[in-house]
């Protein structure tokens, strides 16, 4: 495979950039070669400045549920960018891209767009220790919540790709009040509950883990985490920022039934445009300024044209049929994927929850940071490069999620699947 022109850009790249990328996890340090510089995407592929096509399941990390370039999304911004490109003031799209995001799920009664998912949940943070006045935090190993300096305590994602202890820069003072548990072990919540009782402002925790690899929960686990938090006045935040409208079209929540105080949202509800946001009870938001003294600010929060891209993917998930089609063709990838590695004697795991998916070159169900730890990451890189090389882009970590979009088809699924075949064939 030519990329000649990715790694002249790459070698200029790195003398302009940290690492030659504005986000560390892009920098294939953990599955080898270099990251490969894009030109286009268009529906489920993407195309890079040597030519190479590739059948994209990053799909930037999430928010494409509708695939590169949607027309729809493409013409609503061709439309919307000839009003301006922000207004710094409220513009009707912000009242209706939070109509839909209630439509679909309800636990939110009132919400703030803001840039990002980190800003997602640090404001949902800092708004649970206003509410509550107590300052102690509970997070889950494994779980990544964004870069915000409290939360950078045995993270996922990128913190877990690079095998970063933490980060350094960020003041002990600053994450003393971080308590962190085993993800799906709700004993080691209530050990936590029981020695700071009447302390803890909030659990957050992402309902379905997608960065340490996708972790779904176990049984009771998250209506454990509805009642532990509940009988100590604690708030309950879910992180939906990537399970948001990918794992259920009313994200966690409404698969699993369980009502959180606080919902961080980002990826989807911006279409590939910068958008995060936080929303949940009216009672706990209304402490948000103006109305209320937990102060949180953007200069372009609910800008036009991210409200115009969220609005037109979420538009564009609820047409008739569109949540089977993907559901389908998931379930279709997972089986050949499954039936493939058997067919080689690769022991994965595989998971997909919704449009989710992921699989762990493991022997035993992974359940927690744990287990995912002792997945074997040399042969992940492998199949990495294989995949890469039949034209399957995947993301550069055994500890991320895959993602389905609309415009995954039936063709696209069966040439992942062969050429997964070949890489397990492949592998050592
Ligand atoms: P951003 O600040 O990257 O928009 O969102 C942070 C965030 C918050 N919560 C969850 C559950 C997340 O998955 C993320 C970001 N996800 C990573 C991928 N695992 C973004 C990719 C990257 O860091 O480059």
């Amino acid at each position: 495979m030519n990329i000649e022109k990715s790694k002249e850009l790459f070698a200029e790249a790195k003398k302009l950039l940290p690492g030659g990328v504005d986000s560390p996890v892009r920098a294939f340090r953990a599955v080898g070669g270099q990251p490969l510089f894009i030109e286009r995407g268009e529906g489920a592929y993407l195309t890079d400045v040597d030519g190479n096509r590739y059948i994209d399941y990053v799909l930037s990390w999430g928010p494409l549920i509708l695939g590169h370039a949607h027309p729809r999304v493409v013409q609503a911004l061709q439309t919307a960018v000839t009003h301006g490109t922000s207004y710094g003031a409220p513009s009707p799209l912000e009242n209706e891209l939070a109509k839909q995001v209630m439509r679909l799920m309800p636990n939110i009664e009132m919400i703030r767009f803001v840039n990002s998912g980190t800003e997602a949940t640090m404001s949902a943070l800092r708004l649970a220790r206003a509410f509550t006045q107590r300052s102690k935090i509970v997070k889950f190993r494994g779980n990544y919540h964004g870069h915000a300096d409290m939360l950078l305590v045995q993270a996922g994602s990128g913190v877990a790709t690079l095998g970063l202890p933490d980060s350094p820069g960020v003041p002990q003072a600053t994450t003393a009040d971080t308590l962190v548990a085993p993800y799906n072990d709700i004993e080691a919540v209530k050990q936590l509950f029981a020695q700071f009782p009447g302390e803890i402002a909030a659990v957050i925790v992402e309902p379905v883990s997608g960065n340490m690899g996708l972790v779904p929960p176990v049984e009771g686990f998250l209506q454990g985490l509805r009642e532990v938090s509940a009988n100590d006045g604690a708030l309950l935040i879910f992180d939906e920022v990537m399970t948001g409208f990918r794992v259920h079209p009313g994200g966690a929540q409404t698969l699993y039934k369980i009502k959180p105080d606080i919902t961080a949202l980002g990826k989807v509800i911006g279409g590939g445009l910068p958008v995060g946001a936080y929303g949940g009870r009216r009672d706990i938001m209304e402490m948000v300024a103006p109305v209320g003294p937990m102060y949180q600010a953007g200069t372009l929060s609910g800008n036009p044209l991210a409200m115009t891209a969220g609005l037109e993917t979420l538009k564009g998930l609820q047409e008739p049929g569109v949540w089977e089609m993907l559901v389908a063709h998931g379930s279709q990838l997972m089986e050949g994927l499954k039936t493939a590695a058997s067919e080689a004697n690769i022991p994965i795991q595989p998971n997909r929850i919704g449009t989710m998916f992921g699989l762990f070159f493991a022997d035993a169900p992974v359940t927690n940071w744990e287990t995912a730890s002792r997945a074997n990451t040399d042969r992940f890189a492998q199949y990495f490069r294989s995949m890469l090389a039949q034209g399957i882009y995947l993301a550069p970590s055994q500890f991320e999620a895959g993602f389905l979009s609309t415009q995954h088809g039936t063709e696209e699924v069966e040439k992942t699947v062969v050429a997964a075949a070949a890489a397990f064939a492949g592998l050592d």
